[in-house]
This record gives structure tokens, sequence and C-alpha cells, in this order.
């Protein structure tokens, strides 16, 4: 992660026998694989998840991915570019624990005593006095990919519940280009062959909830956040 707070920009698609292939026909260098293990919180009544808030610990970091549907709007985009825009999605990353406490507190303010946020966030207790637990865990195999002229990251996930699924992810520093963002996405999904219907790709958490949470899962698809 480059920036504390960046936008990223990101539009998964289908992998198919071909996929690595056609990765070095366009001229994608593979810079490394590596596994990892996610575990997502959230509060019993889904407080985060249901307000597009997604709390995960990845390899002992803290991350906060939120909703950012007003940056860089799609209003101005026309035909096959704003039909793009609409399968990519941009959320906020935050990486920093003192950045993502007291957001994720101004959400669950009910369920939670005022304590001394310093204190807690040394050890673990900020998450039980918040009434956060582990929903969701799952470790994923990645290979990662650049396309150094787009300067964007291509990656194949195979998720450990048996989905496989493909990433191609631009990082924008915050108040940064989302438009060009959007526009490398577009030309390197064309690059790839990928179909341009306005179908978006579910991503491994979207399957994991629909398998193991079917009852939140349709929650937040009639809200329309997945
Ligand atoms: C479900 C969800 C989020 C949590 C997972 O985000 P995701 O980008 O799928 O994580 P990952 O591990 O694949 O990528 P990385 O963070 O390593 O780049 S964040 C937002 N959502 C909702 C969501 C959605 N509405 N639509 C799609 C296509 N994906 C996710």
């Amino acid at each position: 992660m480059l920036f504390q707070m960046s936008v990223e920009v990101e539009r998964k698609f289908v992998c198919n026998a071909d996929t690595l292939k056609t990765l070095e026909e366009i001229g994608a260098v593979c810079v490394g694989q590596r596994q990892f293990l996610d575990q997502y919180f959230d509060t019993p009544e889904f407080h985060l998840t249901l307000r597009d808030m997604w709390l995960r610990k990845r390899k002992g970091c803290w991350e906060l991915k939120c909703s950012t549907s007003a940056v860089g709007g799609t209003e101005e985009l026309s035909g096959e570019r704003s039909k793009a825009a609409a399968l990519c999605t941009r959320y906020k990353e935050i990486t920093d624990l003192p950045e993502i406490y007291p957001r994720v507190k101004e959400v669950i303010k009910d369920a939670c005593e005022d304590t001394e946020a310093a204190l807690m966030l040394e050890d673990e207790s900020w998450l039980s006095k918040l009434n956060l637990a582990c929903f969701a865990e799952f470790t994923t195999d990645r290979r990662s990919f650049t396309l150094e002229e787009e300067g964007l990251q291509i990656d194949l996930d195979q998720a450990d519940f048996g989905y496989h699924v493909g990433e191609i992810e631009v990082l924008v520093p915050e108040g940064g280009d989302v438009q060009s963002a959007l526009e490398k996405i577009r030309k390197t999904a064309q690059k790839l062959g990928l179909p341009t219907g306005d179908q978006r790709v579910e991503g491994k958490m979207t399957v994991y909830l629909k398998r193991n949470h079917p009852e939140h899962y349709a929650k937040l698809l009639s809200k329309q956040i997945l």
C-alpha cells in the first residue's frame, strides 16, 4: 500500500484457461505470488457492512474499505466509457488504525462505551468494546502482475473456498485522478478481451457471504451494497 488513505478503483473479471497467456501477450509482468488470510469484522447486527464499510485484518494489518460513491462521478462520461466505469468499484482504503477506529466507532455509537482509544488500540480490546467479531475468514493465493505502461496491477486470486477471480486495480491517492484510473482499467480490459456488458463480476467476499451468511447477503443485495 503506497498511500495511507487512497482510493482503490477496481474491476473484477472472470479468469479462464487463457488468462495467463493473454496477460503475457499484452506485456503484463508477474511481480509475485503470495498467500494471505483475510479476517472480516462486524457487529452481530452488521452495522458496518450494511453501510458498505469493510473492516478486515490482513497479514496482521488493519484495513478499512469505505464506499466512495461521491468520488470521481461518472456523470460526464458517455457511451462505452460510462458502461466501463459502471463495471468498476471505488473504495476509500484506510490503513492507519488511529484513523480507522473513530470511523468505525462513529457507526457503532450505541454499542460502545467511551474508553480511552489510545490504550485500547495497543491490544485488541477495541474490538470487544465495539462489539466487533470476525464473521468471515478465508485464505487467498494471489498472483500479481503489472502493466507498466498503464501503471496498474492485475491480480489473479484463488480463494480457499473454491472461487477464482481476477482484478484490475489502480490505487489513486486521495484527491487524485479517478477518471484516468477508470480509463486505464477500460483500456486494459479491452486488451484482455473482457466483456463490455454491464454485468459486474462477483468478488470473493460476495461469494463467501452468499454461501455462509445467505440472509445477510440478501440484505446487502437489497440495499444495492453488493
Ligand atoms: C465486499 C466488498 C469489500 C470487501 C472486499 O473487497 P475486495 O475488493 O473484494 O477485496 P479483495 O481482497 O478481492 O481485493 P484487495 O483489497 O486485495 O484489492 S469492499 C467492497 N465490497 C463490495 C463490493 C461490491 N459492491 N462489488 C464488487 C464487485 N466487489 C465488492
